[in-house]
């Protein structure tokens, strides 16, 4: 597998769950590789072996049975169950099935618009405020004015900030069509639904700027409806969220 990262390397990876993706893409592409340049070779092989200079007749009835090919399926088969069962099923049994037990989670909302991320963060109290529809026109976010808990809730456009180390659970809605939150580096990529919300999490290993992309042809502005995750240490992170304390006043 060492072999194919050299040849073949995934952009820079910097969450916890990624790696179990990588593995799984090298595994799965790895498969299919060998399948590739298996049926090529034998693709080659039987256009010289069976050529019309030396078969001149049709004929169906040659060649003594091989039991090769009838070993080579039942071990594709097993191989792709192995892949599905040993690697991809528990995969997603932990990283997607089963939202995180760790007490300490950063729950953050992003609310996708044609063409812009809005960020939402519960503010120094850790509660959300109300949103609802009818308040879009007054804040982006839509939050409830009559709602003392949004008092201190932070609005962020295109910019996600997060603490390194620490497991980060977006929750993901939209305001108008079908968009999708890629974040490469974290091995992330969600739809972004109206109307219901969606859960991602991912856990960051590095500080740092990490680009986040719209990844559902959205409308015209699909292109530049990019955004950047700010992965900060705890500390930088916490005065951060001080400095923007009452942001939305
Ligand atoms: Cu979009």
């Amino acid at each position: 597998m060492d072999i194919l990262k050299t040849i073949f390397p995934m952009p820079p990876l910097a969450s916890v769950e990624g790696r179990d993706i990588d593995t799984l893409m090298y595994l799965i592409h790895g498969l299919i590789l060998i399948l590739f340049v298996g049926w090529a070779v034998y693709f080659i092989v039987v256009l010289i072996k069976f050529r019309k200079t030396n078969n001149p007749k049709v004929q169906n009835t040659d060649s003594k049975a091989s039991k090769i090919s009838t070993v080579v399926e039942w071990a594709v088969a097993a191989l792709e169950f192995l892949l599905l069962f040993a690697f991809s099923i528990p995969f997603w049994a932990v990283h997607v099935a089963s939202k995180p037990e760790v007490k300490n989670v950063l729950e953050i909302k992003v609310l996708a618009q044609q063409f812009a991320w809005n960020v939402h963060y519960a503010g120094p109290d850790g509660k959300f405020g109300r949103v609802g529809a009818k308040f879009l026109d007054d804040n982006p976010l839509g939050l409830d004015p009559n709602d003392p808990n949004g008092k201190d809730d932070i609005a962020t456009m295109n910019q996600i900030y997060v603490p390194v180390n620490k497991v980060v659970m977006l929750s993901l809605t939209s305001k108008d069509v079908i968009h999708s939150l890629g974040i490469p580096a974290m091995r992330v990529k969600q739809d972004v639904i109206p109307g219901m919300a969606t859960m991602v999490w991912f856990t960051p290993t590095q500080i740092g700027q990490f680009e986040i992309v719209c990844s559902q042809l959205c409308g015209l502005g699909h292109y530049r409806m990019r955004g950047v995750l700010n992965v900060l240490s705890q500390q930088d992170y916490d005065r951060w969220i001080k400095e923007q304390k009452g942001s939305n006043d």
